[in-house]
């Protein structure tokens, strides 16, 4: 399965009700991070629960151990099913994360290498590799890998084995549904869709990646 999981990046509350109810039957997750929580309240995450979705928090969670946890016991008492971790701060930061998932019956996802071209600067030379053992050790539920880089995909792929790899950098930022599709987990799509005209039309494009 390839799913197909909507960047909620809008900054207006009704909007990315609306946009989310209209995407939500072409999709099969929502992921929102600081631009609407910081908009609309993490009481946002209630009212989009309420379409069935699973929901993600893209906090990028980076603290010490003590901080992730009170981060995330607050992100999944608000209704959210996993979190988006960093892994650069070490083991312990990121088991706090994986152990308040699991506490809450849900997940949590390391960023292990990004999309955008600065990302070469620091997650580059065996580090993603390394982040990649960190979640094995901990026992996080997979990794965000560049959809811009498939290559990466795949060498990271081979790195976390069958754990799951949420891929963000489709359209927008140039990356191409055909050829991330088939190597990952969950194709992350934002302004691609949100910022379509019919946003539906635009999520059910995708319908032909979704496996
Ligand atoms: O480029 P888009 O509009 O499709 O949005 C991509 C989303 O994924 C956005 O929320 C961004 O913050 C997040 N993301 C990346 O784009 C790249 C990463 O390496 C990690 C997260």
């Amino acid at each position: 399965m390839t799913d197909l999981i909507l960047s909620l990046d809008v900054t207006d509350r009704s909007e990315a009700l609306r946009i989310a109810a209209a995407v939500a039957p072409e999709a099969d997750a929502i992921k929102v991070g600081y631009p609407l929580v910081l908009a609309a309240g993490l009481g946002i995450a209630h009212d989009l629960a309420e379409l069935g979705l699973p929901l993600i928090a893209d906090f990028k969670v980076a603290d010490i151990p003590n901080t992730n946890t009170l981060i995330c016991e607050q992100v999944f008492a608000a209704g959210f099913s996993a979190v988006i971790a960093q892994g650069f701060p070490g083991p312990d930061s990121v088991l706090a994360c994986v152990d308040a998932a699991r506490a809450a019956g849900g997940e949590c996802y390391v960023v292990a290498e990004m999309s955008h071209p600065g990302a070469r600067t620091f997650f580059s030379e065996g580090v993603p590799e390394r982040l990649c053992a960190i979640v094995a050790e901990t026992g996080a539920d997979g990794i965000i890998a560049p959809a811009t880089r498939p290559e990466r995909v795949r060498a990271l792929r081979e790195q976390v084995g069958t754990k799951k790899i949420l891929s963000p950098g489709i359209g927008a930022q140039g990356g191409d549904p055909a050829a991330i599709a088939a190597l990952v987990d969950g194709m992350i799509v934002g302004r691609s869709i949100y910022g379509a005209e019919d946003p539906a039309a635009a999520a059910r494009a995708y319908a032909p990646y979704r496996r």
